[in-house]
């Protein structure tokens, strides 16, 4: 199938209409509404998914180009909030042996307050304080 027809069919609306996108195996979903990175998590688990974890340069060109064509800064599902320094993905994927984003001078931890991860504009990530709040990136794998 061509990749908008694939698109529309594997990944089912929202109840907030807006649609899951359908990339490599998985649905996205790019919310709405700003939020803390602790209710964006919540959001995402509530509609049976996870924040987006980012574990591959695939995966963050997709959603760099959200990120670029909305114009906007999303949660994703990283933080050190445990322990500083030491970043988790929400799913338990290894975050040091897999692929990440950092812009340039972060994750720098500013005010000694900063544990949530989320994506700038460009796509870059930053660390930001968990109260901050912005949209999120959900994702889930494609329904059977
Ligand atoms: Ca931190
Ligand atoms: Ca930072």
């Amino acid at each position: 199938d061509p990749p908008s027809l694939r698109s529309s069919r594997s990944c089912p609306r929202s109840r907030t209409t807006a649609e899951w996108e359908y990339f490599g195996g998985k649905c996205y979903y790019f919310s709405l509404t700003r939020m803390s990175w602790h209710k964006a998590k919540a959001q995402c688990e509530e509609m049976r998914s996870q924040l987006a974890v980012i574990d591959s340069y695939a995966k963050q060109v997709k959603t760099q180009l959200q990120t670029g064509i909305l114009n906007e800064r999303f949660w994703i599902g990283l933080t050190d909030q445990h322990s500083e320094g030491d970043w988790e993905w929400v799913d338990g994927t290894d975050y040091k042996t897999t692929f990440t984003f950092w812009k340039e001078g972060e994750p720098n931890n500013s005010g000694s307050n900063e544990d949530c991860a989320h994506l700038w504009v460009s796509g870059k990530w930053n660390d930001v304080y968990c109260t901050y709040e912005c949209y999120y990136i959900c994702e889930k794998p494609v329904p059977k």
